[in-house]
């Protein structure tokens, strides 16, 4: 039965959804995404980087710090930056990879998208080396991003990379969605997904640990890279009323991080405080390296989701997430 609508109560607007290219206040170009239900997306042509998600109530779901630095060569603070061709630090390489410091083009005509067809508003971004970029990591490959928002809301991003080097030389690499949550204050966040698994501490010498406890809280300074985390974990925010499922597949580890107080002072692109209204989950690739022929291609997809918190604790046992194969 369709619903009475009462003459004097004013029409609802009918929205659409939409895909627009504009600038940002320093210039940097974006593209704003809209579904028809009011969510919307914001994607920077600079580090090809998300830096805008919101619900249907205007409320930003992702932190970007007031003290971001929205000018090349710095990457955007906040988001979803891309850390690629390796996640931390290892050898000439900068931290985290070029790709969140690097113009990405907008990619006109992706090659097909195995795609749900229902999800109409996205875009499809592309990374292809510079010179520069060449003698850094010598290496020629396709990186198309598709940054995708599904009827509902739902964020969805997914990554192609593929190795297009034509002297048959295969290469390997290490990549993560350092994506930066906001919460209500940080040590009212419980996450749950995560319990039991094993760990490499960075604020312990990369040692190796495994988490005890029913979910992960903070009261500190975290670093933290789980290995083989499932494929979907809640970040539940109760004051917010607030839980953000996240789902990854393709990506079997994830990285945990918050700065706390002392090291936020030394962030010159984050505030004092800021760290209590951030926390960063993070579905990546990093203990084990992806190794890919000439030719050949890496799909690694994430996909949030921000719903009411009567989806209770204790939802993500983890052995039936484990089971739970709907991504
Ligand atoms: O993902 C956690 C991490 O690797 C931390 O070690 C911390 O340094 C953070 O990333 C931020 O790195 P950035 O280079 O963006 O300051």
């Amino acid at each position: 039965m369709a619903a009475a609508t009462s003459s004097s109560s004013p029409p609802t607007p009918q929205r659409s959804s939409s895909v627009e290219r504009t600038k940002g206040p320093t210039g940097l170009e974006k593209i704003v995404l809209r579904e028809a239900r009011g969510w919307s997306a914001e994607v920077h042509l600079y580090g090809g980087q998300v830096t805008s998600w919101k619900n249907d109530h205007g409320d930003e779901l992702l932190f970007v710090s007031s003290k971001a630095i929205f000018k090349p060569p710095k990457a955007i603070r906040g988001g979803i930056p891309i850390c690629f061709p390796q996640f931390g630090t290892q050898g000439n390489l900068e931290k985290h990879g070029f790709a969140r410091n690097r113009f990405w083009a907008i990619d006109d005509n992706p090659p097909p998208f195995p795609v749900n067809t229902a999800i109409k508003t996205f875009a499809d971004l592309i990374l292809k080396p510079s010179e520069e970029d060449l003698k850094v990591w010598p290496h020629s490959f396709e990186f198309r991003l598709r940054v995708a928002l599904a009827p509902g809301g739902d964020l969805i991003l997914t990554s192609r990379i593929r190795n297009t080097n034509i002297d048959g030389r295969t290469f390997s690499f290490t990549f993560a969605y350092h994506t930066y949550l906001s919460v209500s204050d940080i040590s009212e966040i419980r996450v749950e997904g995560l319990e039991t698994l094993d760990y490499f501490d960075n604020l312990n010498e990369k040692e190796r640990f495994t988490e005890q406890g029913d979910a992960i809280v903070f009261e500190a300074e975290v670093d933290k890279i789980y290995l083989d985390a499932p494929s979907k974990i809640a970040i539940i925010d109760h004051e917010k009323k607030r839980t953000y499922v996240l789902r990854k597949d393709g990506l079997p580890d994830t990285v945990v991080w918050n700065p706390w107080d002392k090291k936020s002072k030394n962030m010159q692109d984050l505030g004092d405080e800021e760290y209590k209204h951030m926390l960063c989950v993070e579905p990546a690739a990093v203990e084990k390296l992806i190794t890919l022929k000439p030719g050949e291609e890496w799909k690694g997809r994430m996909e949030l989701s921000a719903v009411p918190s009567s989806y209770c604790s204790g939802q993500l046992d983890p052995e039936k997430v484990l089971q739970g194969l709907e991504f």
